[in-house]
């Protein structure tokens, strides 16, 4: 008993807040250190809508990190509710990962005026160096180094896993001596239903192009166990009859794609036989509805 009561105060637990333009490769970076698909990825801009928790268990301790929108500006009522969680991720935080990718050419004025007055340890984290070579990632730490006072600056790539471990290892080192927050076994809090229409929406990103990874989202109508097999029903919302047809495509086909790549992807994750049904429908205006925002971003 004695002991074990020891080994909690040896504990650090926090929150994280991964932060940065879209694009820069956080929720491939919260996968990584999860060891799990808890977040959707594409090469689409603003990936992410809405913050999604990743809870990581270690004999040290537990990181919950907070996967977030990317930093933009707002123009409709949806990228204002992300730039809210965005907001919310940083107040909440113990500590911040600031994510720039090698690829980055904008200055970064506005993202460090976010967090700058927060007094908070903000860590620079430079993602991607997979596809550059060590003269390119120095120039580019040289460039951000007194941007800010940055507690710790480490170069990674999140897709190859290079150095994933140790800003888990330095997370540690600053967090604050506490037991864990939430039970062992819960990796993240996100509702089946949004995750079956995040796996969904993750496909429409892959297969489409221009406005449409914006203008679309997903709605999962209904979700049950018969026999074995979980049934699921989900809406695919479009704002115009010309998104339906490319969202539906020659004869079905592109439907098809999106749901047999969620399905095979949602079987793995509930290891179980799935039978997804996909429909798309014409809401136009959805991005600036509150009753839809809240009906499908939560
Ligand atoms: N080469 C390379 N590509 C990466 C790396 N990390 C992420 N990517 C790619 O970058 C793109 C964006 O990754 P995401 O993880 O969705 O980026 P994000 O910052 O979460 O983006 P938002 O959710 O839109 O804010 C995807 O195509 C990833 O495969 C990396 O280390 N190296
Ligand atoms: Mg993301």
């Amino acid at each position: 008993m004695n002991i074990e009561k020891k080994e909690n105060q040896n504990r650090h637990s926090g929150y994280v807040a991964l932060l940065g333009r879209t694009n820069v490769g956080k929720s491939t970076f919260m996968n990584a250190v999860m060891e799990a698909k808890i977040s959707i990825v594409s090469d689409k801009p603003q990936t992410t809508r809405k913050q999604i928790l990743g809870i990581k268990t270690t004999p040290k301790g537990q990181i919950i990190f907070f996967d977030s929108p990317g930093i933009h500006i707002p123009h409709f009522r949806l990228n204002e509710k992300m730039m809210k969680d965005v907001h919310h991720s940083l107040l909440d935080a113990d500590l911040i990962l600031y994510f720039i990718d090698m690829d980055t050419k904008w200055d970064d004025e506005f993202a460090i005026s976010l967090f700058k007055d927060l007094n908070k340890t903000v860590f620079l984290i430079i993602n991607k160096i997979d596809k550059y070579n060590k003269a390119r990632i120095l120039e580019k730490i040289s460039k951000f180094k007194d941007n800010f006072q940055w507690q710790e600056i480490v170069p990674i790539s999140a897709l190859k896993g290079n150095n994933v471990d140790l800003v888990e290892d330095l997370i540690f080192n600053y967090l604050p001596e506490s037991d864990y927050y939430y039970p062992e076994e819960e990796s993240t809090l996100q509702t089946e239903r949004f995750y079956v229409s995040e796996m969904v929406r993750e496909k429409i990103l892959n297969f489409t192009h221009d406005e449409m990874p914006f203008v679309t989202t997903v709605k999962v109508e209904d979700i049950h166990e018969k026999e074995n097999v979980i049934v699921i029903r989900a809406e695919i919302y479009v704002e115009k009859r010309s998104q339906k047809k490319i969202i539906i495509g020659k004869q079905g086909s592109m439907l098809k794609m999106i749901g047999e790549q969620a399905r095979v992807e949602l079987e793995d994750y509930f290891d179980k036989k799935i039978y997804l049904d996909l429909f798309v429908k014409v809401v136009p205006g959805w991005r600036n509805s509150p009753r839809i925002l809240t009906e499908i971003e939560s």
